[in-house]
């Protein structure tokens, strides 16, 4: 199902449908193609006529992907990652106060937030972040390449609700399995382990199985979703965030 945009005239448009939709695959290829000021400026023209963030993000990432394939097939060496990495540092930079802009009161729950141990990807865990803090969360941030171990002992001072974990590396898959068994360990006494949420590009419902960990999810709104809903009282685990 596509979401929806509302445009200047109030007219609600299918993301699916029209042109709207063939502008955002577009946007999708001049990000695969690396076309830094073309990208910045459709962002600039879509965000001015009223299309979602949520699209324009969601445009961007499916062009990460491209770029992600064309790196596997040898089309793209590392420099090309890195450009890549650049345009979408500065996508988020200009979708981020739009993002946050109704930024919401109180507290909402606390965040242990960082990217598993040997993988240095930060650009969607940091603009998950900004979701959940501008919606009424407080999130400690660890950082990238984060050993699980360090996951349990920062979860000791902060005492999170919640613990997220970024992993976009399929060599670090294993780490988050880690994650949550050295949890299991370390709340036998109390049976109170954390609950434990994954996401990142890569990340999908068999690796989330593989891990054993509460829920996943495939992109940063989603994920807030389900922040939001865990927190909001419901403790169903095994709830996948899609
Ligand atoms: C940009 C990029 C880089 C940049 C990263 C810059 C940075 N500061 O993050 C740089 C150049 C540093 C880089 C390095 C490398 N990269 Co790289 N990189 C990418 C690329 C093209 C885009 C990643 C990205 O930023 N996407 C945009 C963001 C917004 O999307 P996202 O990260 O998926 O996050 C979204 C959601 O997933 C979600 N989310 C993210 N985290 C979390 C966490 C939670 C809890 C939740 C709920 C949600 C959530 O929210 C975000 C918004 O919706 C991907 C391709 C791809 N398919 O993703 C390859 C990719 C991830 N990289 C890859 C590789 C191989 C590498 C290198 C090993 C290359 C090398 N030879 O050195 C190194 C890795 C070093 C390391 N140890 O980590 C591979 C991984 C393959 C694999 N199977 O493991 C990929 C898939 C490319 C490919 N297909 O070859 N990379």
């Amino acid at each position: 199902m596509g979401r929806t945009v509302k445009g200047k005239d109030s007219m609600v448009r299918k993301k699916t449908e029209g042109p709207l939709a063939r502008e955002l695959e577009m946007l999708a290829r001049l990000v695969a193609e690396l076309k830094e000021e073309e990208v910045l400026s459709e962002i600039g023209r879509h965000l001015a006529a009223g299309v979602s963030p949520e699209d324009i993000l969601s445009a961007c990432q499916k062009g990460m992907r491209l770029v992600g394939s064309l790196h596997e097939k040898g089309q793209y060496f590392i420099a090309g990652l890195i450009m890549a990495g650049e345009i979408m540092h500065q996508a988020v930079n200009m979708l981020r106060p739009i993002m946050t802009k109704n930024r919401s009161k109180g507290d909402r729950g606390r965040v242990l937030l960082g990217t598993i141990a040997g993988d240095i990807h930060d650009i969607g865990k940091n603009l998950f972040k900004d979701l959940l803090e501008c919606h009424g969360f407080t999130v400690m941030d660890l950082g990238v390449d984060v050993p699980p171990s360090e996951f349990v002992r920062a979860y000791t001072e902060f005492k999170p609700h919640l613990v997220a974990a970024s992993a976009l590396i399929t060599d670090s898959f294993p780490h988050l399995r880690e994650l949550v068994a050295l949890f299991e360990a370390a709340t036998r006494d109390t049976g109170e382990r954390p609950l434990i949420i994954i996401g990142g590009g890569q990340v999908d419902e068999r690796v989330w199985r593989t891990t054993g960990s509460d829920y996943w999810a495939a992109d940063a709104f989603a994920g807030l979703r389900l922040c939001q809903k865990i927190t909001a009282g419901r403790r169903k685990r095994k709830d996948s965030g899609r």
